[in-house]
C-alpha cells in the first residue's frame, strides 16, 4: 500500500475522499431512488431496488460467515445479479475475487486456492459451459450459484459495520506475465477516485446510458468509467449478453445508448457490420465509442464518426491502475494517433532506457507509473513485487510508449512475454508451464504472432521430447483438458529441433517471432 506522506498528499489534494462503495451505491439510492440502474434484457433494477437487493444479500452472506476481509471468488457474466453480489460483499468488507466467465478450472482452481476463498460465486450453464462444474476446482470455497441468490436474502438490520475507505475493496486480476496470475489489491478510496475522475472526463451524467459489452468484471467496462462510473453519474447500465452486431446494434438503438467500450477487434467487427448493411440501424444516441485494451489502429480509429456517426476515444489502461483517456474536444489528430493522458495530474510518468534512465523527450521507453490510483504491489507477492515496482514505488508496466510534448502517449510496444489477443491477456510463462507437463514436450515458448483481425495471436513453439510427435490439435485438447481458459490455447504450433538463444542463454522470443513472419511471408 501507499507510503503514508503519498497517502496524506492524495487525501489532501482531495483525490481520497473517504468514500466507500457502499456509500456510492447509498447516495445514488437516495438521489436517483426510482431511476433504472441496471436493464438485463427485460429486466430492469432501480437504484433504490439494487441497495435494498444488495443490503439484503449482505446478511445473507454475513449468515454464511463472509466477513471482512474475506476473499470470495466472483465468476458471473454480464447480469443484473453481479451488482448485487459485489456491493453486497463490498457492504461487508468481504473481498470479491474478480474472475472472467472465459475461465475454467485451472484458473478458478487457482485463484480459490491462492486467496483461500470462502465462497466461489458462479452461474448456471453460459455460453453452452456449466459452471457449476467448477465446484470440484474451488476447493474449500463454498459453491453459490447465482439463481440462488435470493435464497439468502436476510435482514439488514443485523448487518455489522462495514469496511474503512482505505481498506481493500477487491481483488483484481492481472494481465501478467509470469507463470502464476497476479492479484491487484484496490482500495475503496483509490479506485472510487479512478470511478469518480473516470465519469467527469467521459461527461457522464443521469442521461447517459452505458452498454456493457466486454466482462463486467474487467477493469475498463467495471471503471473507466464504466457501469460504476454510470452508477455514480445516475445512469443507466444495459448490459448486452453477447458482443456481435446482431445482438448489438439493435440494443443500441432500442436503448437509446449513448457510450460504450470495446477492444479493437470488435470495433472493426461492428465498423464492417454497420458498413456493410443496406438499412443502417439507428444509433443516433451513441455519443462515443470508447476503444481500449489494445493498440487501435488509426486508420480503423477514423472510420469510426464517418460510419458509426459518433466519437472515437481511446482508452488505455492497465488494471493495476494508470488510465489514459483522450479526451472530448481534443483534435483528430490526437483521437487518431495517441492512446491518451493520465486521468490525474499527480499520476506520474516516466520513460526510461534498459538502465531506468529517462529517454530523451520523444524518444520511445519502458513506462513507469506512480500515482494516486496505482497499485505499490501485487496481493500476497513479495517477491515478485521486487522486480514488477521500482525501489521508489514505480509500476513497471512493461508498455513501450513515446510521450509527446502535449504529454498525450503513444504505445509503441511491449517489453513484457505477454500477449494480447484482441486485449485479451496471456502470459506467456502460463501456458508454457502448462504445455511443460504434457510428456511430449522437452522445451516451449510461447510468443505473440500478429494477426490481422485480434491483433496479435499466440504460438506455441516446441522441441519434442526424443521420439514424441506432437500435433496442435492434440496439444490444445491437453490443455483444454487441463481447464485452461479457451483464450490462452495456442492459436498455432511450430515444432523445432532447437531454440535460438540469446547471449545470455535465454530463449530468443525475438528471434522466434521473426522466424514466425518469415515463415508467414515464404
Ligand atoms: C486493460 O487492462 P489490462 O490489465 O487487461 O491490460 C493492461 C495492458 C497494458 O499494460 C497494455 O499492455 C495493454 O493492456 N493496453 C493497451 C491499450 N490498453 C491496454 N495497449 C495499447 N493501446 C491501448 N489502448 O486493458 C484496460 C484497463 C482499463 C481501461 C482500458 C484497458
Amino acid at each position: 500500500m501507499w507510503p503514508d506522506d503519498f497517502a496524506r498528499r492524495y487525501r489532501d489534494l482531495g483525490y481520497w475522499t473517504g468514500q466507500t462503495f457502499d456509500d456510492l451505491l447509498t447516495t445514488a439510492a437516495e438521489r436517483f431512488g426510482d431511476r433504472t440502474a441496471v436493464v438485463d434484457g427485460g429486466r430492469e433494477i432501480s437504484y433504490r431496488e439494487l441497495r435494498d437487493r444488495a443490503h439484503r444479500l449482505a446478511a445473507g452472506f454475513h449468515r454464511l460467515g463472509i466477513g471482512h476481509g474475506d476473499r470470495v471468488v466472483v465468476q458471473l457474466p454480464n447480469e443484473a445479479e453481479y451488482f448485487e453480489v459485489i456491493f453486497a460483499l463490498f457492504r461487508l468488507g468481504a473481498l470479491p475475487v474478480f474472475a472472467l466467465p472465459a475461465h475454467r478450472s485451472a484458473e478458478i482452481g487457482y485463484f480459490c486456492a491462492h486467496t483461500e476463498a470462502k465462497a466461489f460465486v458462479t452461474t448456471g450453464v453460459h455460453e453452452g459451459f456449466d459452471h457449476r462444474t467448477l465446484a470440484a476446482a474451488a476447493g474449500n470455497a463454498r459453491l453459490i450459484v447465482d439463481e440462488e441468490l435470493s435464497d439468502l436474502y436476510g435482514d439488514p438490520a443485523a448487518l455489522p459495520d462495514g469496511p474503512a475507505p482505505g481498506d481493500l475493496a477487491f481483488l483484481q486480476l492481472s494481465g501478467g506475465s509470469t507463470g502464476l496470475p497476479k492479484l491487484i489489491p484496490r482500495t475503496h478510496d483509490d479506485y472510487l477516485y479512478s470511478v469518480r475522475a473516470s465519469a467527469e472526463i467521459c461527461e457522464l451524467e443521469p442521461d447517459s446510458v452505458y452498454l456493457a459489452v466486454l466482462p463486467v468484471a474487467h477493469n475498463f467496462t467495471m471503471s473507466s468509467p464504466g457501469v460504476l462510473g454510470i452508477l455514480h453519474a445516475g445512469g443507466r447500465i444495459v448490459l448486452a449478453p453477447r458482443p456481435d452486431p446482431a445482438t448489438v446494434l439493435p440494443l443500441i438503438a432500442v436503448e437509446r445508448v449513448t457510450i460504450t467500450a470495446v477492444v479493437p477487434p470488435l470495433a472493426l467487427l461492428w465498423l464492417d457490420a454497420v458498413a456493410g448493411m443496406e438499412k443502417k440501424p439507428d444509433l443516433s444516441s451513441l455519443r462515443v465509442l470508447q476503444v481500449g485494451g489494445a493498440k487501435l489502429g488509426s486508420t480503423v480509429a477514423a472510420r469510426v464518426r464517418p460510419v458509426l456517426g459518433c466519437h472515437v476515444q481511446q482508452v488505455f489502461g492497465m488494471a493495476e491502475g494508470l488510465v489514459n483517456y483522450t479526451r472530448a474536444g481534443d483534435p483528430d489528430e490526437v483521437v487518431l494517433n495517441t492512446q491518451g493522458r493520465p486521468i490525474s495530474p499527480d499520476d506520474e510518468i516516466l520513460v526510461v532506457d534498459e538502465h531506468e534512465q529517462p529517454v530523451a523527450p520523444g524518444e520511445v521507453g519502458h513506462l513507469l507509473t506512480r500515482g494516486p490510483y496505482t497499485i505499490r504491489g501485487y496481493w500476497n507477492a513479495d517477491e515478485h513485487n521486487r522486480t514488477a515496482f521500482t525501489a521508489d514505488g514505480f509500476y513497471r508496466t512493461g508498455d513501450l510508449v513515446r510521450r509527446r510534448p502535449d504529454g498525450y502517449l503513444v504505445v509503441e510496444g511491449r517489453a513484457k512475454d505477454q500477449i494480447n489477443r484482441g486485449g485479451e491477456k496471456i502470459a506467456a510463462e502460463e501456458v508454457e508451464n502448462h504445455l511443460l507437463t504434457h510428456p511430449g514436450v522437452h522445451d516451449v515458448a510461447v510468443v505473440a504472432v500478429p494477426d490481422q483481425y485480434l491483433g496479435e495471436r499466440s504460438c506455441a513453439f516446441v522441441v519434442p521430447r526424443a521420439g514424441a510427435t506432437l500435433t496442435l490439435p492434440q496439444l490444445r485438447g491437453y490443455l483444454r483438458e487441463r481447464g485452461l481458459a479457451a483464450y490462452k490455447i495456442p492459436d498455432r504450433l511450430n515444432v523445432v529441433d532447437e531454440f535460438p538463444v540469446t547471449g545470455v542463454g535465454k530463449i530468443s522470443r525475438r528471434e522466434l517471432r521473426a522466424a514466425l513472419s518469415a515463415t508467414q511471408k515464404g
